[in-house]
């Protein structure tokens, strides 16, 4: 499986890092929403979905997680403790997030609104939209 990673500028100085990320120069697509999440308890596993249209630059600005990427051939466990770095996760990724530290900040870059029916929350309905059904 291609793991797709950007890798983001890092303007850093004496006074600290920073990174700037700029829609269809350092990620391929606009952002219309920017969400993010934290607090999550050691055993907390979220996500198990993908999505019909939605793409999605993940980025880790704070501790650590994993991120399990399912393309309904393989599967792919990435580490994500780099606010520097951006993962890509194309609408036809099963994804699950999981083992956070208890500083974890996970961001998200999204190329479209929520929209609950884009949402494919059902594993055998992705392994079809994807044509991998098992037979
Ligand atoms: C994804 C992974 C990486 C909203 O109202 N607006 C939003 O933009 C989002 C993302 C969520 N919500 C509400 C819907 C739920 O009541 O926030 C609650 C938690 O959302 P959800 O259970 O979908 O969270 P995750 O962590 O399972 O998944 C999220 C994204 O929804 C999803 O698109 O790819 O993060």
């Amino acid at each position: 499986m291609d793991i797709q990673f950007f890798n983001f500028i890092k303007h850093g100085d004496a006074r600290g890092q920073l990174v700037a990320i700029e829609e269809l120069k350092d990620i391929p697509f606009s952002i219309k929403r920017v969400y993010y999440m934290w607090n999550a308890g050691p055993e907390v596993r979220r996500g198990y979905h993908a999505h019909k249209k939605l793409q999605q630059v993940l980025i880790c600005v704070r501790g650590r997680c994993k991120i399990l990427l399912d393309d309904g051939t393989e599967k792919q466990v990435v580490l994500m403790d780099d606010p520097s770095k951006g993962l890509y996760v194309s609408n036809v990724m099963w994804r699950e997030m999981y083992d956070f530290s208890s500083d974890a900040v996970l961001m998200v870059l999204a190329s479209e609104y929520y929209d609950p029916s884009d949402y494919i929350r059902d594993y055998d309905e992705f392994l079809k939209f994807v044509g991998k059904e098992k037979k």
